[in-house]
């Protein structure tokens, strides 16, 4: 039987940089998540009786908000539900199973890099029909009609069990519980050259994978340890666990410094990674070499026609504004198109869809290509190892030899977290006030050469994202780059970005921070991030 239930509307449902995330605390308020829940089906059309995909990424509150959004599937019409057995599914094996089983769309749960636990964060995502999270255009629609619900509808039928395989009808819905990773497994063995990489492993290239304690772990356990051959242990925290064991599963330098140190050390691996919570980030590490993110990126796609999904080449290349310039020296280089985005990966998928960009990155961590509409932490390992088992070199040695061919960009982004929304806001608003007089200032070996707030315009759909952080660039291609976190739970945090282009080898070798000082000492001048916020140090730097 279905019910109709009035709720009133929530103020704080605006959905940030990747979808809705707060607190556990506040989603556990009376209707929370079914007024945003209700908000997403109102605001789309024509989904009677098509299939919506529902997986998370096993976080606190993950198995009851699923509950919950079964029912209400089955409320407003959807004619079925697939959910990943446990309620598991990876935000890009949720991308694959919607497209793979051409769904309406689907809802992730997940608040991704965030940690988890009954006072921490917890996250609801839409996703169209393409596999990628909803435009900008959908994601305002919702938030305008958070602000206006006043019911909500929901179907009152037994919680399913989450945890066996298998389909049922109930309340005239089917409801089919899948196996989380099987598809994906499946996909990832298209694309790459799994005899190249399991012989390179057999020949005793060693692995260290840490899932964090987060829903990566059954999709790595079962691709590189049983498909692919590396030893048992290879493959470590890779029970999801509702507060992913206490951690914080962002795989960065900080939250990753024992893989990082183990990296650096003695008796290291040959090829360090780690994922995120909702598995689309990855962190690669070398014997003895962290990869930027940026760097990645540009090596990946350098190197993608290595393996079998990408032997025809590249279309193009895709970043978001603060990843830093690496790549576009490789999409010179191969005559493809490269294109610049605001943060987040919901802008990618117009240039995917259209065929314009084949590979795309972020410099948090996160790569893809159009194998799906998400980033892909596994997908860049298994890159990474198809690249590094048919060129037969090390890590280090890529990444060297690709310095030395395109240059290098010095790169680093500084936190901070936490910041009084009050005084991260106005420190925005000052510089921005700031932008039209800093072209041709001098700090002093470097001139300012322009200064904006970036704005995209989507070159498919012709829609425009203001304000999309603000950038200050430097004669010779340094720069830095202010724009404030979007999915943060507590305060605010002001990211600062800086980069710097090195075309001499013979400079190479330098410490990153050192690398950057004069421009870090730059952003502080610009932006009086002291005095502004009262932080004398960054947070976190990666
Ligand atoms: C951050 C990253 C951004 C990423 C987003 C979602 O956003 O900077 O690059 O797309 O997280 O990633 P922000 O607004 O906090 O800077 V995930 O892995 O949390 O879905
Ligand atoms: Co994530």
């Amino acid at each position: 039987m279905n019910k109709t239930v009035p709720t009133k509307p929530y103020a704080d449902q605006k959905p940030g940089t990747s979808g809705l995330r707060k607190k556990v605390p506040v989603f556990q308020q009376e209707n929370y998540a079914e007024n945003f829940i209700q908000s997403i089906f109102d605001s789309l059309e024509g989904y009677q009786g098509k299939c919506l995909v529902i997986g998370g990424d096993g976080r606190y509150y993950n198995r009851e908000v699923i509950q919950k959004a079964i029912k209400m599937a089955a409320a407003n019409g959807f004619g079925k539900v697939m959910v990943g057995k446990g309620g598991i599914l990876s935000t890009p094996a949720a991308s694959h199973i919607i497209r793979k089983y051409k769904a309406f769309g689907g809802i992730i749960l997940s608040a991704s890099h965030n940690p988890g636990g009954p006072t921490e964060d917890f996250g609801i995502k839409y996703n169209i029909g393409n596999g990628g999270p909803a435009p900008e255009k959908i994601t305002d629609a919702i938030y305008a009609r958070t602000k206006t619900i006043d019911a909500y509808k929901i179907a009152d039928f037994a919680d399913i069990n989450l945890d066996t395989i298998g389909k049922q009808t109930v309340a005239g819905m089917v409801i089919s519980v899948i196996d989380p990773v099987e598809d994906y497994a499946a996909l990832m063995e298209e694309l790459f050259d799994f005899g190249a990489i399991r012989n390179m492993i057999s020949l005793g290239f060693r692995i260290a994978f840490d899932a964090m304690s987060a829903v990566t772990g059954p999709y790595a356990k079962e691709i590189l340890e049983n498909r692919l051959g590396a030893p048992n242990g290879s493959v470590r925290n890779f029970l999801p666990l509702p507060d992913f064991g206490g951690h914080h599963p962002d795989p960065n330098l900080v939250y990753c410094k024992e893989l990082y140190d183990e990296m650096m050390g003695d008796d290291a691996p040959d090829f360090g990674a780690a994922s995120d919570g909702d598995g689309d980030r990855n962190l690669i590490i070398g014997k003895d070499m962290f990869v930027t993110p940026s760097d990645s990126l540009a090596i990946l796609a350098a190197n993608a026609n290595l393996a079998p999904g990408y032997s025809a080449g590249i279309a193009g290349i895709a970043r978001s504004m603060p990843t830093s310039g690496a790549a576009d020296r490789v999409a010179e280089k191969l005559g493809v198109g490269m294109y610049e985005t605001p943060t987040g990966w919901k802008f990618f998928g117009n240039l995917l869809d259209a065929g314009l960009a084949t590979i795309c990155g972020e410099e948090s961590a996160g790569t893809g290509s159009n194998h799906v509409r998400e980033k892909d932490g596994l997908w860049a390992v298994l890159l990474w190892l198809n690249i590094l088992a048919v060129r037969g070199e090390s890590v280090a040695d890529i990444v060297r030899q690709h310095w030395a061919a395109y240059g290098r960009n010095y790169y680093s982004r500084h936190d901070y977290e936490g910041v009084d929304s009050d005084a991260a806001n106005g420190l925005v608003t000052a510089l921005r006030a700031k932008l039209p007089t800093l072209a041709g200032t001098q700090f002093g070996a470097l001139t300012v050469a322009s200064a904006d707030d970036f704005a995209y315009h989507d070159p498919v759909d012709k829609s425009v994202s203001m304000n999309q952080g603000i950038r200050v660039l430097f004669e010779g291609g340094s720069r830095v780059v202010f724009r404030l976190s979007g999915t943060g739970t507590s305060g605010a945090t002001l990211r600062v970005y800086i980069e710097r282009y090195e075309p001499d080898p013979g400079r190479h070798g330098l410490d990153t921070q050192e690398a950057l000082a004069d421009l870090i000492a730059v952003a502080e001048e610009i932006a009086d991030i002291k005095a502004r916020t009262g932080r004398d140090a960054p947070s976190v730097i990666t």
